[in-house]
């Protein structure tokens, strides 16, 4: 069969496709697990965020799928709506598929919509018995995972088990599936590795443990490295590792990193989302492994620096320092520390707006990111479907907007108990533009091409909405402020 699968245009503030656009590795993980002989072409549609019409209708007309699966996750559940919608009046005989967190963690909002199957939680396997169905016009019934839209309304199956990763099932990602081409980050192409998939914490907002249960089942090294070097044999230079939470088991992150090294995979540029207990803990013999092993840029998820909004996030115990097994206090300067001093790049996941925020403790955040991380990567608490952030902030009645389509993590949609949303989201607006102009020396250095060439646009698109006199100080910046806002709900339109 034909097969066409896509991932949504939509981006966000901090990844602006002009300078970052990476691929959707779950979907080259289902093209991986497929039976042979289908024909499958995955197209990120970031690669073509304006031309998305045009490109849907292209593919649909030149490939002719029997079968269409989109990836959603929340902020991109409108344009989804569009594409399936634009699918159907193109081939009405194809079978639509979504999966991916949305559809996992919202299915009754996918209830109306003109699908014929949905999958939740992990695709791999899922999708592979449910095309052998389609294919022998077989029953559906026995597949886990999968929710089936019938005559009589929606059919939930039960849940599937999350795949134990050690045993193969999972097979590697299909990269020659992809049809369209410009992956970047800043210039240098960049593909997605995974290592482990799952997580035994329980932060609030994080809408992972409602999507697989808390647990962690890991790949082996030869897989990974197999799956590395895939990657850079089809042209990436910079990886980026979407393990959920890679630095759980933080023996295993060390042994990858000398097997990386041993490999000699080491001359791409890592990134990878960290842990700050785990940097602070281990940080001597881990941060100048990670700088052999490659690694240049780190997402701490540092969340809040302080003690009373990291409770509301439930993730005080990843953010603590430990010696000798007692408690030491927040673990982010040490994390950062030893990051700096071992030169790699610390991008600051903070969120700010939480209920019992207020202006001062919002601009303590932003103070700390403006001192010592490199690259901001501030945002509103977003209650995505699920998650007990979402449970509490219904209950404490602080949600304000119920657009999906600001659900982006830099749109602040709950007020605080102090402060409204739209206030919230200025402050951090305001602060965070000049933190990001400060990363543009170190990107000079790495990637001059990339910004002798693109600086412009990069500042042009970090800035709009602002003018010469608002940047002087001439124009209130809430005027600016309102720009940005209506020019980020035009760009929204992406289909
Ligand atoms: C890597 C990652 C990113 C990367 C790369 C994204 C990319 N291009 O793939 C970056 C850094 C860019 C990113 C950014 C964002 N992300 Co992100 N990201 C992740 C992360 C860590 C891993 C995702 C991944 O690759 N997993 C590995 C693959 C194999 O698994 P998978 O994608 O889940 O796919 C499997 C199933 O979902 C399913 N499936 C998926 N699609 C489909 C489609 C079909 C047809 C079928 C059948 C099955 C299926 O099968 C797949 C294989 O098993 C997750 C999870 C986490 N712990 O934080 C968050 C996560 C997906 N991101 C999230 C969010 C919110 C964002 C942002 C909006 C803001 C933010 N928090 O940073 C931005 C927006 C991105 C943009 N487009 O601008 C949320 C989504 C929540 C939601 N309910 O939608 C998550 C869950 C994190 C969280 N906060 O809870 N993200
Ligand atoms: S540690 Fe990371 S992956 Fe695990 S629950 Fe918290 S935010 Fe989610």
């Amino acid at each position: 069969m034909n097969i066409l699968l896509l991932s949504m245009p939509d981006s966000f503030e901090h990844m602006p496709s002009i300078a970052i656009r990476m691929p959707n590795g779950g979907l080259t993980s289902l093209a991986g697990n497929v039976d042979p002989h289908h024909q499958v072409a995955v197209a990120d549609l970031i690669l073509v965020q304006g031309r998305v019409r045009e490109t849907v209708t292209r593919l649909v007309s030149e490939l002719q799928p029997e079968v269409v699966g989109l990836s959603i996750m929340t902020f991109q559940r409108r344009s989804a709506g569009r594409i399936v919608e634009l699918v159907r009046a193109l081939k009405p005989d194809a079978k639509i598929v979504v999966g991916g967190y949305d559809p996992s963690l919202a299915p009754e909002a996918y209830e109306a919509w003109s699908v014929d199957y949905l999958v939740r939680g992990e695709g791999d396997v899922t999708f592979r018995d449910l095309l052998r169905a389609i294919e022998k016009g077989g029953s559906v019934d026995a597949i886990p995972g999968l929710s089936v839209h019938s005559a009589n309304g929606w059919v939930h199956n039960p849940v599937r088990a999350p795949h134990k990763l050690e045993d193969g099932e999972v097979r590697l990602p299909k990269r020659d599936a992809r049809v369209l081409k410009g992956y970047t980050m800043m210039g240098r192409q960049i593909d997605v590795v995974e290592t482990s998939r799952g997580c035994t914490y329980d932060c609030s907002f994080c809408s992972i443990i409602e999507m697989r249960g808390r647990n962690f089942f890991t790949y082996s090294f030869d897989r990974v490295l197999d799956d590395i070097r895939d990657a850079r044999d089809h042209g990436a230079r910079t990886v980026f590792l979407v393990d959920d939470n890679i630095m759980l088991n933080v023996h295993r992150f060390e042994a990858l990193c000398e097997a990386i090294i041993a490999a000699g995979l080491n001359e791409i540029d890592y990134f990878v989302q960290a842990m700050t207990s785990s940097i602070a803990n281990h940080g001597e013999i881990l941060a100048p492994l990670m700088k052999r092993a490659g690694f240049r840029y780190v997402f701490l998820g540092i969340e809040n620096i302080l003690e009373g909004d990291l409770e509301f996030l439930r993730a005080s115990a990843k953010n603590q320092e430990r010696k000798n097994g007692q408690e030491m206090g927040n673990a982010t300067l040490k994390a950062i520390e030893y990051l700096h001093q071992h030169d790699m790049y610390v991008v600051g996941g903070l969120i700010v707006g939480n209920p019992g925020d207020t202006r001062e403790s919002i601009e303590a955040n932003l103070e700390f990111a403006r001192r010592y991380v490199d690259w901001p990567y501030i945002q509103h608490p977003t209650p995505y479907p699920g998650t007990p952030m979402t449970k509490d902030f219904h209950k404490q009645g602080l949600i304000q907007i119920d657009r999906m389509e600001e659900y982006d993590g830099t749109t602040a949609v709950v007020r605080t108990e102090h402060l409204e949303a739209e206030e919230v989201e200025f402050l951090r607006w305001k602060a965070e533009r000049w933190m990001k102009t400060r990363h543009i020396p170190a990107v000079l250095r790495h990637d001059p091409w990339f910004v002798l060439t693109q600086t412009p646009k990069m500042l042009a698109h970090t800035f709009r909405g602002s003018t010469i006199r608002s940047v002087l100080g001439l124009e209130d910046e809430r005027r600016a402020f309102q720009r940005y806002k209506a020019i980020r709900r035009e760009e929204r339109e992406y289909v």
